[in-house]
């Protein structure tokens, strides 16, 4: 711990990735591992272009019961230390898998989106990218207002990320001194090649999370415990 956060403190250049384990402390669900997914439906059976194609209603029954959910959490202790590191450093990036918002609604400025945004949905047909907050949503499947059906603004499986997010990412992943890796199993991909990618280019890689994960054996520090506990005592 003491190694870690000296390193943190002497760098200029931080970067981060987190998954859905920081959310955990504000009540939000993850998605693998204990205490993950939901009803009786798994993650990679939902979130996928053919899971919304057979059946967009259950899909989207889903979604807004996510929505639902993610209306009643604020950020939690370790989204609050972000905000203050990013005041710190001169250069940082956070990047996210997240789709729940949390991290906006803490108050960092430069977030990249890797999984796109849960209060966001697009057209299937018109390809509009619109925002909508309604909770719950009052007609399932919603509308856009061309007349076609929406889809959550969000990244399934199969699907490519946003244009030009994974060069954003991989240029700050590249730049870093420390690399930062919080709450994620680190089983997805392409998010996850950014944890060697940053090892590769010479940053010190962190990881904060309460279990051993598909990264662990390959970052610098592992730090066991909840990001709420860890973050506000490493900063
Ligand atoms: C705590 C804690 C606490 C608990 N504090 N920690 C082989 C190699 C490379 C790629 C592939 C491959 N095989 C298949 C692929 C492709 C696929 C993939 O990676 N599959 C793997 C599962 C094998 N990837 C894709 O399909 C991606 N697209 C792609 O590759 O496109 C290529 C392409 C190019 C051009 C044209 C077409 C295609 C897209 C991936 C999209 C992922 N989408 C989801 C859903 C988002 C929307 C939604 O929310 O519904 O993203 S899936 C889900 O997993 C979500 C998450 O962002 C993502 C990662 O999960 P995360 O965040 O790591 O959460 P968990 O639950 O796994 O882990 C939580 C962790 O927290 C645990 O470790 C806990 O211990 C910890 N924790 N409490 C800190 N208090
Ligand atoms: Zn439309």
């Amino acid at each position: 711990m003491d190694q870690a956060r000296q390193w943190i403190a002497d760098a200029n250049a931080v970067a981060i990735l987190t998954g859905a384990g920081i959310s955990a402390e504000s009540g939000v669900p993850t998605f693998r591992g204990d205490g993950g997914l939901w009803r009786e439906y798994r993650a990679e059976d939902l979130a996928t272009p053919a899971a919304f194609a057979r059946d967009p209603k259950l899909v989207w029954e889903w979604y807004d019961w996510r929505r639902g959910i993610i209306a009643q959490a604020v950020p939690n202790a370790a989204h609050r230390a972000l905000v203050q590191l990013e005041i710190r450093k001169p250069q940082f990036t956070l990047i996210t898998q997240n789709v729940d918002g949390l991290h906006d609604l803490a108050g960092n400025g430069k977030i990249l989106k890797l999984h796109g945004d849960i209060w966001r949905m697009r057209c299937t047909e018109c390809g509009a990218n619109f925002p909508n907050r309604r909770v719950p949503l009052p007609k399932v499947p919603p509308h856009c207002a061309c007349g076609a059906m929406a889809r959550p603004g969000v990244v399934w499986f199969g699907e490519p990320l946003p244009e030009g997010i994974m060069q954003e990412a991989e240029h700050a992943a590249g730049g870093a001194e420390v690399f930062l890796v919080i709450g994620t199993s680190a089983v997805v991909y392409p998010a996850a090649s950014l944890i060697p990618y940053a090892k590769q280019a010479g940053a010190k890689v962190i990881e904060i999370n309460p279990e051993l994960t598909a990264a662990t054996s390959i970052v610098d520090c592992a730090l066991q415990g909840p990001a709420g506990e860890i973050l506000p005592q490493l900063l």
